[in-house]
């Protein structure tokens, strides 16, 4: 690739020619997931959860066209700021085109884990992945076929209700994507702590993830791996309580015909005001959580390989 089109900030290009520790972040949650201010402290709130953990930091997004790996503060205030519209939310089939016009984009799942890839770090935290929209034969994320081919391990709070869940597992598992529940034997759905669906493996550390990670590679295995962290109990909302509100917002969508890219960050806002922000308060908590989580696995990894 042509070096020129790749912007590591310093702190982050230090940290993986030293070998310590990395993780990166994706930006479709600061651009397209939450409202100005929460955002900005959110992804700040975020990066210093990483550091906690024992990681770098290293958000991703397209400014001016440039891969940007590790994001100053400026650049993310700038990423949060933008008004609806200047940024694209990119998944894997967008970023050419970003690229080319000299645009914004803020990266999906997908596409984090392209970068992350690209840019040789291998940990990335996020809130909960894209799925199998419901009632919906063709809305698969892309999400899911690149935990098919990119060796990143992700780490979430499982998959939103809001999408098809036993369909989701289904197709995570065609694409030999497994999923470790971090000190939990369900599925976190997201708002939600647990849920009915059993998880395909129970860890109990940063050790343990490090280790399974560490047999994947070796083995040669392209696909990336979930772990699964359950949202803090005291933010949670059980998947009882916040069941009518998810149907609500599904069929308004429905009937304002909704869909595609749209239909995340719509769904995700809507609950937001249905549940007068109680949705939002476990959003945050989740993702600082997990970029906690993820800062200990990235850490515990290193220590395992040097
Ligand atoms: N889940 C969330 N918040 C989000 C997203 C998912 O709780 O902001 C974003 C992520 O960036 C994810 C993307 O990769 O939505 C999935 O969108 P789609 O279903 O269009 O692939
Ligand atoms: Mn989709």
């Amino acid at each position: 690739m042509n070096a020129n089109l790749l912007k590591v900030h310093p702190e982050v290009a230090d940290a993986l020619a030293e070998g310590r520790p990395v993780v990166a972040l994706e930006s479709t949650v600061i651009t397209h997931g939450l409202p100005w201010p929460k955002n900005i402290e959110t992804a700040q709130g975020m990066e210093d959860a990483v550091r906690e953990g024992g990681a770098v930091p290293a958000t991703i997004a397209l400014i001016n066209g440039k891969i940007c790996i590790g994001l100053s503060a400026d650049d993310l205030e700038f990423l949060a700021q933008r008004p609806e519209g200047e940024v694209r939310k990119c998944s894997r089939r967008d970023m050419p085109m970003v690229m080319s016009a000299k645009g914004h984009g803020s990266t999906t799942v997908a596409a984090t884990m392209i970068l992350a890839e690209l840019a040789g770090i291998q940990f990335f935290a996020t809130g909960g992945i894209g799925g199998v929209h419901r009632n919906s034969t063709f809305d698969v994320s892309a999400d899911l076929m690149e935990l098919g081919k990119t060796p990143t391990t992700v780490i979430c709070s499982g998959a939103k209700a809001i999408l098809d869940i036993p369909n989701t597992l289904e197709v995570l598992e065609t694409q030999g994507v497994p999923i470790l529940g971090y000190k939990c034997d369900h599925l976190p759905l997201f708002y939600s702590p647990q849920s009915d669906y059993k998880i395909d493996e129970r860890v109990d550390s940063a050790d343990q993830v490090a280790e399974i990670v560490y047999y994947r590679h070796q083995l040669g295995l392209k696909n990336g791996t979930l772990v699964a962290v359950p949202v803090p109990a005291d933010k949670g909302i059980p998947a009882a309580d916040i069941q009518d509100t998810i149907e609500t917002a599904l069929s308004e969508a429905d009937a304002k015909g909704i869909h595609g890219a749209k239909i995340t960050p719509w769904l995700l806002s809507r609950i937001a005001e249905l549940s007068n922000n109680k949705s939002m308060s476990a959003n945050i908590a989740l993702l600082k959580n997990n970029g906690s989580v993820a800062g200990q696995i990235a850490a515990a990894y290193q220590r395992l390989v040097n």
